[in-house]
C-alpha cells in the first residue's frame, strides 16, 4: 500500500475520534509537522466542503462531510485492506474510468488501483451501449485487477462485482438487491447497477482485467432520460432517502477486496454460492440474446467458473458465458 498523505491521516484520526475530537498537538505530533501546517491542512479540508470545528480546549472536531468524493478521505474510510482500493483517485469529469484505468494497466501500475469520476462524458456499458453517468450522483468507477486466471475464468470477477455490489447495497443502503445474470444488479426489479467487464488476454493467461462498476445512488426520475425510466432506477428512488456515497463508495471497495480475496485463494465456489442465494435469474424461464442468437430455456445453475447453465427448450444443457438476458414472467 502506498503511504498515506497526510490528509488521508487527519481525516482518519478525526473520524475515528468523532464525535469527539482531537487536539492540534496531538495531530502535530502523530503526523511529525508543525501545528501550523496541521492549521493549514485543516484550512484545505474546510475549503473542499469538510465541516471541521475548532476550540482552543477540546482541538479539532469533524462534524460533517461533503457529498463528494476526495481520494484522501476515502482511504481514510477504507483503512487497510488486501489488494482493492490500495490507491483511489478521483476525477471530477473523465470519458470513461475505463478508458483511464486501462490507460494505468499498459503502465504497469500495480493491480487494486481505483478510479472514481464525478461524471462521465462516454460511460459505456457492453457492447459499446451508453451508461448514463451524471454529475453527482452516482458511483462510478473502475478497479484494476491482474488476477492469476485463464480469460474462461473471468466471469468470476464478474459474479465478485455483483456479490460484492449487492451486499454493499444491502448494508449500506438497507435495500434488497437481487442480481441478474451476468452483471445487473437491480433492485424492485429495475436496473441500479451495471458492471462491465474489460479484459487483456493471451490464450491461457489474463494480463490485466477492468471492472467498471456503475451504481445509481441519488439520482432522481428526472434525471434518467425518458427511454430508460421503466427499466432504471436509484437507490434514492427506491428507498426514498438519499445514500451518503462515499460510505457507499467504501464498502463496496471492502466488499470486492474481500470477494477478490477469496478468489484468489481458489475459493470461488463461497463467493458463487453466495451469487447464487441472491440471484433471481437461476430456476427462471429465461431468453438470452448472444450475437444475433436467441436461446430460451431455464436458467438452472452457477458452473464452477461463473457461466450460467441454461436447460433448453429441447432438453438441452448449455453453457452461456455472455449475453443479454430477458427474464420470461
Ligand atoms: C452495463 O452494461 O450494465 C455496464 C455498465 C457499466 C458502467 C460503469 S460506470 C464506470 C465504468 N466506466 C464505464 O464507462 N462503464 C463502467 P449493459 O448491460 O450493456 O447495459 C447498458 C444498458 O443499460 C444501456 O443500453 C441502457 O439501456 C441501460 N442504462 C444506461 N445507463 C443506465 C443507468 N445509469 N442505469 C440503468 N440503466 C442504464
Amino acid at each position: 500500500m502506498d503511504a498515506p498523505t497526510i490528509d488521508t491521516r487527519i481525516l482518519a484520526t478525526l473520524r475515528d475520534a468523532s464525535p469527539g475530537a482531537v487536539s492540534g498537538a496531538e495531530l502535530s505530533l502523530q503526523l511529525g509537522i508543525s501545528r501550523a501546517a496541521v492549521w493549514a491542512r485543516i484550512e484545505e479540508l474546510r475549503a473542499l466542503g469538510y465541516e471541521i470545528s475548532a476550540s482552543p480546549h477540546r482541538g479539532y472536531c469533524l462534524a460533517s462531510s461533503p457529498d463528494r468524493l476526495h481520494a484522501d478521505d476515502l482511504l481514510a474510510r477504507l483503512g487497510r485492506v488486501n489488494v482493492v482500493g490500495r490507491d483511489v483517485r478521483v476525477f471530477q469529469e473523465t470519458t470513461s474510468t475505463n478508458d483511464i484505468v486501462e490507460k494505468l494497466a499498459r503502465d504497469g501500475v500495480k493491480e487494486g488501483v481505483v478510479v472514481f469520476a464525478e461524471s462521465q462524458t462516454k460511460g459505456r456499458g457492453r457492447l459499446s451501449r451508453r451508461w448514463v453517468s451524471p454529475p453527482g450522483k452516482g458511483l462510478w468507477f473502475s478497479v484494476l485487477l491482474r488476477p492469476d486466471l485463464r480469460p474462461t475464468e473471468a466471469t468470476q470477477l464478474m459474479v465478485a462485482a455483483a456479490t460484492a455490489t449487492a451486499r454493499a447495497l444491502r448494508t449500506e443502503a438497507r435495500c434488497v438487491p437481487e442480481i441478474k445474470w451476468p452483471n445487473d444488479v437491480l433492485l424492485n426489479g429495475k436496473k441500479v447497477a451495471g458492471i462491465l467487464t474489460e479484459m487483456s488476454a493471451e490464450l491461457d493467461h489474463i494480463k490485466y482485467l477492468i471492472l467498471g462498476i456503475g451504481i445509481n445512488a441519488n439520482l432522481d426520475a428526472g434525471e434518467f432520460p425518458v427511454e430508460l425510466r421503466k427499466t432504471a432506477t436509484s437507490i434514492k428512488l427506491e428507498t426514498g432517502e438519499s445514500v451518503d456515497r462515499p460510505d457507499l463508495a467504501v464498502a463496496i471497495l471492502r466488499e470486492l477486496d474481500q470477494d477478490y480475496t477469496r478468489i484468489r485463494s481458489g475459493r470461488f465456489s463461497a463467493v458463487a454460492d453466495e451469487w447464487q442465494r441472491q440471484c433471481g435469474t437461476l430456476g427462471r424461464q429465461i431468453s438470452i440474446r448472444i450475437g444475433d442468437r436467441l436461446i430460451q430455456g431455464c436458467a438452472e445453475s452457477l458452473d464452477h467458473d461463473g457461466a450460467l447453465i441454461l436447460r433448453t427448450q429441447h432438453g438441452h444443457l448449455e453453457r452461456i458465458i455472455g449475453g443479454d438476458v430477458t427474464l420470461e414472467k
